[in-house]
């Protein structure tokens, strides 16, 4: 079977998280306004869609995942009006819009919830999912939340639980009743009539509870709930193609669903182009590598091949029957800078080495705010410069248990999801220029020397390579979206290095994952090599017979000219 194109295939994402991303009234929360200031910006940096973390009304228990009306921008954020011109403008510029959808689970403040809670045969009553208490009193069933404490919560109104995975702010809606679905598609419809380009799909996998709610085997690990528990339920699939047919299959957008719990042994049934499900997943296989058993903030050493594999499992298992999402890091992740290369003496270089990355790869890349000019983690030295509810939930449990709080703050240090949640470092003026009032959480005090309107001044910078690669991977789209994958020397530690080819054209990239100097072999005499795009400036050292000479974080693109 061919490769099928597709305009989303060839395109590059660009992830913004509107709280911290540009503030443009000086109340210190990043707004619709200031996204619209900055569309020139992104579009000389080149990307083609950006992607709005949620923008809809929201008491902001989860930053916007919480959401209590879908109808209406959040009034931190501006307003419909705002909105509209936004839409405009991304268009104008020839990109696209893509919006969050969060319909796993709503806000507590929905009006859905509100009337929920109010009496056991309210209409909207089984709009979510409410449990009486197990005969010996204890909660429905042992699911934990994923941001802390059980998935249960008690309503003393009607004596019963209610589910939420994640905070108890954010219960779970019912997708068994087909109330609940035919609202979905409401929603869905109305942002599409809209004009907006489709829609990265939050914790989508959840949506089909394993009913009748039995007790998971508390020794399993995160990873192992997620996928076994929580996602792939028994009538997930059915859910997908129903929504699909009322909603976005008849319009041209794309889909991304947020595939946690998605494996690839059943990536297939969400993205293969049969299904008329999705057409690809942010998968977690690389994200997971760090996360020891008692979850991410036990860290663990993780090697090269491990995030070789992550990348290499996918693309064997989906082939060319279906898409992923290639991305190190988003608003729920470290840097990746701070957590794949190194945000120190080699920052430029390594920066610049994984955008290589993301941008080489099959797959559609997603590019995080704050990446193209090099944001790191921040090291806050203390509790009350955190904001986010998860980061704060484990501390308080972990205080509870009497651990040790200062390796739980260093442990947040790399793994918090604040490290990528401070404001985008436009300047070196008061806190990074994202705002000129008192920013809702701080900027990273490194902003004096890492900031956009610094690189935007240096040609050598990160962002300039930015630009350039955006530019190369369009100028190669054949071989660099629609080529075949082939990992060289897998179980290298040092050097991660790939075959992209197609139709007789083939390239080759050489990373060069560590800070000293490394002699690598490819599968080539170096005359058949010709020298595209690199990292280091100047001319390029080193080749001698089938051995690269690389220079630390080096990244080299060759195309095979024999
Ligand atoms: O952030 C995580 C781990 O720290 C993830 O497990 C995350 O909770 C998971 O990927 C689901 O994320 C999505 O849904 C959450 C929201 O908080 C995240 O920001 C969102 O990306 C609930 O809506
Ligand atoms: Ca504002």
């Amino acid at each position: 079977m061919a490769i099928t194109k597709k305009w989303w295939k060839e395109a590059v994402i660009y992830q913004i998280y509107p709280r911290s991303f540009n503030d443009s009234n000086g109340d210190g929360i990043g707004d619709l306004r200031g996204i619209i200031e900055k569309l020139d910006y992104l579009k000389d940096l080149g990307v083609d869609v950006l992607w709005l973390s949620p923008i809809y009304q929201s008491p902001n228990d989860d930053n916007g995942y919480d959401i209590s009306d879908y109808y209406n921008i959040m009034t931190d954020f501006g307003n419909m009006d705002d909105f509209n011109e936004m839409l405009e403008g991304i268009h104008q510029r020839g990109m696209k819009l893509l919006m969050d959808l969060v319909v796993n689970h709503s806000s507590d403040e929905h009006q859905w919830f509100t009337e929920s809670r109010k009496s056991k045969d309210n209409p909207y009553r089984d709009y979510y999912y409410w449990r009486p208490a197990k005969a010996d009193g204890s909660k429905p069933n042992n699911w934990k939340s994923f941001f802390g404490g059980d998935a249960w919560e008690y309503d003393e109104k009607t004596d019963e639980y209610y589910l939420h995975l994640f905070t108890k702010k954010q219960p779970d809606l019912n997708w068994e009743n087909p109330k609940v679905r035919q609202e979905v598609y409401k929603i869905i419809r109305y942002w599409l009539d809209k004009g907006v380009d489709g829609f990265r799909m939050d914790v989508i996998p959840f949506i089909s509870k394993r009913l009748p709610f039995e007790d998971v085997n508390a020794s399993r690990t995160f990873n192992d709930v997620a996928i076994n528990t929580y996602a792939n339920g028994p009538r997930l699939h059915e859910f997908l193609q129903e929504m699909v047919c009322e909603s976005v299959g008849n319009y041209d957008v794309m889909t991304v669903g947020e595939g946690i719990g998605v494996t690839p042994e059943n990536g297939l049934l969400y993205v293969g182009e049969d299904r008329n499900e999705l057409n690809m997943v942010f998968h977690f296989e690389h994200m997971l590598i760090d996360h020891g058993k008692g979850g991410k903030f036990d860290i663990v050493d993780f090697e090269l091949t491990d995030l070789k594999q992550g990348f290499t499992v996918w693309d064997e298992a989906l082939g060319e029957k279906g898409w992923v999402n290639v991305y190190l890091d988003n608003h729920d992740f470290p840097r990746m800078v701070s957590r794949f290369g190194n945000d120190g003496k080699y920052h430029r270089e390594s920066a610049k080495l994984l955008a290589t990355l993301i941008l080489t790869l099959r797959g559609t890349p997603c590019i995080y705010q704050g990446s193209e000019i090099g944001m790191t983690n921040v090291a806050f030295p203390s509790i009350e410069d955190y904001r986010d509810v998860e980061t704060l939930n484990f501390y308080e449990e972990a205080k509870e248990r009497g651990e040790d709080m200062n390796a739980f703050l260093k442990a947040v240090h790399i793994q918090g999801r604040d490290n990528v949640r401070t404001p985008v470092q436009w300047s070196d003026e008061p806190h990074a220029g994202f705002t000129t009032g008192t920013p809702w959480i701080k900027a990273n005090p490194n902003y004096p020397k890492i900031n956009a309107k610094a690189v935007l001044a240096d040609e050598n910078s990160i962002w300039h390579y930015y630009q350039e690669m955006l530019q190369f991977r369009k100028k190669h789209i054949d071989v660099l979206v629609y080529g075949d994958y082939e990992v060289i020397d897998e179980p290298n530690q040092k050097v991660y290095a790939y075959r992209r080819s197609i139709e007789g054209k083939t390239m080759v990239v050489v990373l060069n994952f560590t800070s000293k100097h490394v002699a690598f072999e490819v599968p080539y005499k170096v005359e058949t090599l010709r020298f595209l795009k690199g990292n280091y400036k100047g001319k390029i050292e080193g080749e001698e017979g089938s051995i690269l000479d690389l220079r630390p974080w080096e990244a080299r693109i060759y195309l095979v000219v024999s």
